[in-house]
């Protein structure tokens, strides 16, 4: 496969499942699902080249595991990173004690008062190792890891919830929590 294309058709298809099906007028349930056949048959409407068998490439061999197909794979969903509402049913997980969040010195000093919020995501993302915050910082420019004291806020009440692709989801990290 050419990693052109695909690396291509899982930008787009990360923008249409999770934050713009209707750029494809294409539907999703309420739990994130896009029926197979329907999404290959929007990409084809606008001319985009898309068969089961690209797709399920893709889907095995994205480098983040970004998307996942139902059992019998006539659905596929983005496993993670919505804007639009999604109700994913993701099961509540105790966090590991300290958890990492990428970011870009810009944005400490909001980060410092307001604590790490969803911006226009479902959720607030944080990885399970430096390794991980630190790619998803330098997105942005040069990256400045936070680290997380995910023990003291599960021990608050705050909950925590592991995406099946293995990204730490949580609603809110108030300042109090992040060691700067
Ligand atoms: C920042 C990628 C100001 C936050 C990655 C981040 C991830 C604040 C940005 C996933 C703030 C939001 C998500 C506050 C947070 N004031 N800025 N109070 N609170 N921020 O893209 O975590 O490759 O929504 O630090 O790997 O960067 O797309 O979140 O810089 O898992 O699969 O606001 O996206 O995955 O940015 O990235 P994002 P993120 P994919």
């Amino acid at each position: 496969m050419d990693s052109k294309i695909t690396k291509g058709i899982s930008k787009l298809l990360s923008y249409i499942l999770r934050h713009s099906p209707e750029t494809i007028k294409l539907k999703l349930d309420e739990n994130g699902w896009a029926d197979v056949n329907e999404l290959i048959v929007k990409f084809d409407l606008y001319e985009l080249k898309l068969d089961f068998e690209l797709l399920n490439y893709i889907v095995e061999n994205n480098d983040k595991n970004r998307f996942a197909f139902n059992e019998d794979k006539t659905r596929i969903r983005a496993n993670q990173g919505h804007s639009i509402p999604v109700e994913l049913n993701l099961n509540e997980t105790e966090p590991l004690e300290y958890l990492y969040h990428g970011t870009v010195e810009k944005f400490l000093s909001d980060i410092k008062t307001q604590g790490l919020q969803k911006m226009s995501r479902q959720h607030v993302h944080l990885s399970a190792d430096q390794e991980t915050a630190t790619k998803v910082g330098g997105r942005r420019g040069k990256p400045v890891i936070l680290t997380i004291n995910c023990g003291a806020m599960h021990k608050a009440g705050y909950k925590f919830y592991l995406s099946a692709n293995n990204v730490w989801l949580t609603d809110v990290v108030p300042a109090e929590y992040i060691e700067f």
